[in-house]
């Protein structure tokens, strides 16, 4: 419910206090608009500058002023409001001729009287009539002034539910008063400039290896040399900025697109010129890491960011080729050289600029170096054994007497075998009996 307290009426929601500060006709009513040069900023006011009655409303609720400058198209840079009393949080709306919102901002007042919203920085541009109103946002809400002096016909309440009233229909409904008035609203404007300038920049600032690449204004390429470049556009054109997501620098250094500096994150932007305004393309520096090693899968080689730390390994040991690889021989990695003097098989450094790391490998022949002493040291030691076991025991065998006979049955067997008398089978099974005897006897 709108609040109005001209007959102090109890049944509104947020009773209003009137004070009737000045005789109306003492003031000059301002409703002639003149038309501003191009530039030129005028203030539309249809108030005479003192308030006969206040009001306020519940949240969702305003209070509108319907506008008509003499330009075409209107920039608003700045709405004032009169506020009658009890300072605090509300919005400004702005609508357009069809009363569509075309902007909304808060504002918080800090003191009755008049309050200027300034609106310069946000390039509000509307055609023809447009509304300016103060939106009640809160129960705590603020009281708006009003001229019913010289009404206009140009105020309106608009309800929650976005229907429309006149100032005189709500007020002859709450105060039964059939009294028109103005809301003490008034625009700055001027007329909004044909063209902006756009600029178009890259940060930071980078050092690609081609300077001609990388840069397109639709669609034309240009030499990030250029940079920042400015463009002239007219209001309303809509226009293609564009950059390479990967710009090559010097050798192990490249840029990579991150985003536009209002967080638009494809490196093509289609633009409106609305205003002036900067785009900055940011990219980000990274470096390349080259891990070599002609064995042990080298891990690691690639990109980084400027800053990164980048982790980086081989695999060791490795088994030497051939016959000493069977034998436990291995490629061991030592350390790592060039811009690494980490000695871990997995290190990690910081990329401050492009960087090389080589592995560095030693042989290790330990291991078959052991198994050789070992099978050398078991000849040895069976050589030894043997030669005391013979020493030992000659005269056993002799004097079994088997053993010669075995022996002499051998040496038989092999002259038949020679002659081909017997079958390799007979053969084998034989030298398999004589020889087991011959070795029972000798044990
Ligand atoms: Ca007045």
């Amino acid at each position: 419910m709108f609040g109005h307290c001209a007959d102090k009426k109890a049944t509104f929601v947020l009773a209003m206090i009137i004070t009737i500060l000045a005789i109306s006709s003492l003031h000059q009513l301002r409703l002639g608009i003149a038309a501003p040069d191009s530039g030129q900023t005028v203030e539309l006011a249809y108030d005479d500058g003192t308030k006969e009655e206040s009001w306020t409303w519940s949240g969702g609720a305003y209070a509108a002023v319907r506008f008509s400058p003499s330009l075409e198209s209107s920039r608003i840079l700045s709405v004032r409001l009169f506020i009658a009393g009890h300072p605090a949080r509300f919005s400004v709306l702005i609508l357009d001729s069809d009363r569509k919102s075309v902007y909304e901002t808060s504002a918080v007042p800090t003191s009755t009287g008049w309050f200027a919203v300034d609106l310069s920085a946000s390039n509000v541009v509307v055609n023809g009539e447009f509304y300016a109103a103060l939106k009640w946002t809160t129960k705590d809400a603020p009281e708006l002034g009003a001229d019913e002096s010289k009404p206009t016909g140009r105020s309106f309440f608009v309800y929650q539910d976005g229907s429309w009233r006149t100032y005189r229909e709500v007020n002859s409904e709450v105060s039964k008063e059939n009294l028109d008035g103005n809301f003490m609203i008034r625009v700055k404007v001027a007329a909004p400039p044909k063209s902006v300038q756009i600029v178009m920049r890259i940060e930071p600032s980078i050092k690609p290896l081609l300077p001609s690449t990388g840069i397109r204004v639709d669609g034309i390429s240009y030499s990030t040399n250029r940079l920042p470049m400015t463009f002239t556009c007219e209001i309303g054109s809509v226009h293609t900025l564009e950059v390479d997501p990967i710009i090559e620098g010097a050798a192990g250094v490249r840029y990579v697109f991150v985003e536009w500096s209002d967080g638009y994150g494809a490196a093509l932007y289609s633009i409106e010129a609305k205003g002036e305004a900067t785009y900055s393309a940011r990219f980000k520096t990274q470096y390349l890491l080259t891990v070599d090693s002609p064995m042990g899968s080298p891990q690691g080689s690639g990109w980084y960011d400027e800053g990164s730390s980048a982790t980086f390994s081989v695999t060791s040991p490795l088994p030497v080729d051939g016959f000493v690889g069977i034998l436990g021989g291995r490629y061991v990695f030592d350390h790592w050289s060039e811009d690494s003097t980490a000695s871990g098989t997995s290190a990690s450094m910081t990329m401050d600029g492009p960087k090389t790391v080589r592995a560095e490998w030693r042989t290790d022949y330990t291991i078959p170096a052991v198994v050789a002493g070992v099978v050398v040291a078991t000849v040895a030691l069976s050589a030894v054994l043997l030669m005391r076991r013979n020493a030992r025991k000659p005269r056993a065998v002799t004097a079994a007497g088997t053993p010669s006979r075995y022996v002499e049955y051998l040496t038989k067997l092999e002259e038949l075998r020679t002659r081909g008398e017997i079958s390799e089978q007979t053969y084998m099974r034989l030298k398999g009996e004589y020889c087991k005897k011959i070795s029972e006897r000798n044990t």
